[in-house]
């Protein structure tokens, strides 16, 4: 790909020559094969926190290069009095950083094994089950960045917009853009914000799919009516036959996520039959994880230990000790949030393959042979 400036809107702004610049290792991240899109390893997340290193990336552009001198956040829209605009010293310096640990996920996360239970194949990326990540993100309040601007009384949405190739926009009522944890984010895990999550500056919408945290921000609008963009009417929407067509929309828009979990072990999993931990996450969009519950074979659900806080809109993780008998087995984790939502036993359809959360079948191989082994002394 040439490199070359892009648009007036995006002074200093250079393309990538290839479609994500931090270095992908195979051994931490899933290929699901765009070119732009990585997953987490489950098994390779080592603490609460998911290191920037192997943190997912989904991009529907290469990743821009920009210059944080040239570049400017712009907010305007007919939802406030004063357009204003901050420079990238404005952002770090003029007003209190904040920070939040939160999660990601995008709302195709497993999408490949919601059509595995459905019996086809879903389109658009390929995930399995490492389209999510939690970081502690700091930056700015986006109300703190509204105040400025004077939003009107009939001000109604916001949208964060990117000035990468995509355009990406998505829009979020008032009362979610001035939430305590709705932020402009700079820094991710103590770090500036890497290149492919969003240098200089990227939203962060607590609890909502990841498509609303928008990326290479470049203006912020403040609408006083409802947008209507792609990625609330043909995208990131639930397409089918209990989810009706609104206006222009083909669906209603996702917001929050539903109550989900994963285990942090390779699917299959391949165990020896010793004591052991196995551990996990769960998350819940705004909501809180309240319990997390699993269940070997055909043997009675039982509760995990929560290894974590528990706060809305972030995972938490959780842990239970198992010595497997040698063999195949599957192992279920069902999790509940604050409000008693519980993860389904089956999924529903609908057309993009959006918002897999029922109960998972895992299936673990544990291994007599290996046991062996260990047990003579190699
Ligand atoms: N500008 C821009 N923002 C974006 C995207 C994008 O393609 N372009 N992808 C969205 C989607 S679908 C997800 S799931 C998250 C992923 O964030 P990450 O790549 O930092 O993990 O970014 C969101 N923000
Ligand atoms: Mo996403």
């Amino acid at each position: 790909m040439t490199v070359g400036v892009l648009g007036p809107d995006s002074a200093g702004l250079v393309r990538a020559d290839r479609g994500v610049l931090k270095p992908i290792s195979p051994a931490l991240m899933e290929d699901p094969g765009s070119g732009l899109d990585y997953g987490t390893r489950p098994d390779r997340m080592p603490g609460y926190l998911v290191p920037n290193d192997r943190f997912f990336i989904r991009s529907h552009a290469p990743t821009p290069r920009v210059d944080p001198a040239q570049w400017r956040l712009r907010i305007g829209g007919a939802g406030v009095h004063t357009p204003v605009s901050y420079t990238y010293d404005e952002l770090w310096h003029r007003f209190p950083l904040v920070s939040y640990v939160r999660t990601l996920e995008c709302a195709g996360n497993r999408r490949v094994l919601l059509g595995e239970e459905l019996g086809q194949t879903f389109d658009g990326t390929q995930w399995g089950r490492g389209a999510i990540g939690t970081a502690e993100w700091t930056g700015v309040r986006l109300r703190d960045l509204l105040e400025p601007a004077r939003p009107t009384a009939a001000a109604r949405e916001v949208m964060p917009e990117s000035l990468d190739q995509n355009h990406s926009r998505r829009p979020m009522p008032l009362a979610k853009a001035i939430a305590d944890d709705t932020l402009v984010a700079l820094a991710m895990n103590g770090e500036l914000l890497p290149a492919d999550h969003g240098f200089p500056a990227r939203a962060v919408v607590s609890g909502w799919l990841g498509a609303a945290s928008i990326k290479w921000l470049s203006r912020i609008e403040v609408s006083d009516h409802s947008l209507h963009v792609p990625w609330n009417t043909i995208d990131y929407v639930l397409i089918g036959p209990r989810f009706p067509a609104e206006g222009s929309a083909r669906g209603p828009a996702i917001t929050t996520l539903p109550v989900a979990s994963l285990v942090e072990l390779p699917w299959p999993a391949r165990l020896r039959p010793v004591p052991q931990l196995v551990r996990g996450r769960a998350f819940a969009g705004e909501n809180a994880v309240a319990a997390v519950d699993y269940r070997i074979d055909n043997g009675p659900w039982r509760a995990a230990d929560m290894g974590s806080p528990v706060t809305s809109g972030a995972w938490v993780r959780w842990q239970f000790g198992w010595t497997p008998d040698p063999g195949d087995h599957i192992l279920r984790v069902r999790a509940t949030d604050d409000q008693g939502h519980t993860q389904p036993d089956s999924s529903e359809w609908n057309e993009l393959g959006y918002l897999q959360s029922s109960v998972l079948r895992h299936p673990v191989h544990v291994n007599p042979a290996q046991s062996l082994r260990m047990s003579s002394g190699g």
